[in-house]
């Protein structure tokens, strides 16, 4: 079997995708999300004028041989735009094997570890009472996890407090919208609003709260001991992480568990988190770090220092991506909890799929490969547009971390 073709479809069924789909000599076809928020024409440009070309003649079944040669074959190694490239190709090679060994491709990663993939949800609103709310309705849909963001009085937007409730965006224009932020607010307000949430939902539902890198390692240390009482299931990103021992601090002084990982790329951004064993969730991803092929790297490495998988999974991740998730999310040994933000209607229409959620899990699909596909007519119809993810400032007009 030889690769005839490879597409690049890029789409905007309500927010940018990028999606590779990989064409056979004997028609089978394989697709891979190559989405990168904000971004998306720098990986879509790296795909047709430096990958697709070398594609043209490869056989499909060499998926790690195929990743080592765009990996090492490029020299400039690592960052988002070469991954998430690599991550197409790599994700779209799985579905082609999958259908052709005629299994769903979790089977071909060693069949399921669990009955299904425990997903969370995103309450967002602007005021406790709102949110009490939307905690109420997630629960009510069945999940078993939520993340709880909430406006913080004072400020004007606050990160994750969506204008839509059940599609939350926050790639809204193509300057950047400009935010504003305070951190002592902020600190002063989150750990009331857990304080109601828990004592209105109990002990059970497992509660996250996303920080968005906003804080410096002593604040989210305070901010970690302030919520010990209401018992997350993680703190996300509560630090930028470019540098890994920073984590060390927030560490020493707080039993609530950190997840990290949306913007890493490889197993080197995590390497020292991991093995020091300073995180407890790696949420990387498969579109962003290298596929399910690297993905899996990430995970085995994770496992043997008690840190669990906790993928991202937002919108701006297409079907495709989510699809493949799910096949990793079902097979591996420490899985913690996948992120799961539903895609619009027309989004669904555009990636048909055929995962699904019951009982607060997802189910990765039965069929042959990935279980997922591009319409190409009906991508066609949705022009890309250009939108950037928003800037965050400090009052004082700082440029600060979104
Ligand atoms: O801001 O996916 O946990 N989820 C998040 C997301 C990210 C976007 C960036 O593209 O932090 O909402
Ligand atoms: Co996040």
């Amino acid at each position: 079997m030889r690769i005839t073709d490879a597409r690049v479809v890029v789409t905007c069924p309500g927010r940018n995708f990028v999606t590779l789909k990989i064409v056979t000599d004997e028609g089978v076809t394989g697709v891979g999300d190559a989405t990168l928020n904000g971004r998306e024409l720098a990986v879509a440009s790296y795909l047709t004028e430096h990958v697709v070309p070398l594609l043209i003649g490869r056989d499909p079944a060499r998926i790690e041989d195929t990743w080592q040669y765009l990996y090492r074959g490029a020299y400039w190694r690592r960052g988002p735009v070469t991954m998430s490239a690599i991550a197409a190709v790599d994700t779209a090679l799985w579905d082609i094997k999958g259908k052709v060994a005629g299994l769903p491709v979790y089977q071909l990663l060693g069949g399921r570890s669990r009955d299904g993939v425990t997903v969370y949800g995103h309450a967002n609103a602007a005021t406790v009472e709102e949110v009490l709310a939307e905690v109420a309705r997630y629960a009510d849909l069945g999940y078993r996890a939520v993340r709880v963001q909430v406006g913080v009085p004072g400020l004007a937007a606050t990160y994750g407090v969506g204008r839509d409730r059940l599609f939350y965006e926050p790639a809204d224009a193509a300057v950047p919208t400009e935010t504003v932020w305070n951190t002592e607010r902020y600190l002063h307000h989150v750990p009331s609003v857990f304080a109601r949430v828990r004592s209105e939902f109990g002990p059970e539902l497992k509660l996250l709260h996303d920080v968005h890198h906003r804080l410096t390692p002593i604040e989210a240390a305070r901010l970690g001991k302030a919520l010990e009482p209401y018992a997350l299931t993680w703190l996300e990103d509560p630090v930028p992480a470019e540098l890994q021992e920073g984590f060390r601090l927030i560490r020493q002084h707080t039993t609530t568990p950190i997840a990290v990982g949306e913007v890493f790329n490889t197993v080197w951004d995590c390497q020292q988190l991991i093995t020091e064993q300073l995180i407890d969730y790696v949420r990387t991803t498969v579109v962003h770090a290298g596929g399910i092929t690297h993905l899996r790297r990430i995970f085995d490495l994770a496992h043997l220092y008690h840190v669990r998988s906790g993928s991202h999974g937002a919108t701006d991740l297409s079907p495709v991506c989510m699809a493949a998730a799910l096949h990793v999310d079902v097979s591996i040994p420490n899985f913690g909890l996948q992120e799961y933000m539903r895609h619009t209607p027309e989004t669904d229409q555009v990636f048909p799929h055929s995962y699904r959620f019951a009982d607060g899990l997802l189910h990765p699909s039965e069929e042959p490969g990935l279980g997922v596909d591009v319409d190409e007519e009906l991508a066609a119809r949705y022009p890309y547009r250009p939108a950037a993810l928003p800037v965050n400032r400090l009052e004082d007009g700082s440029m600060h971390h979104w």
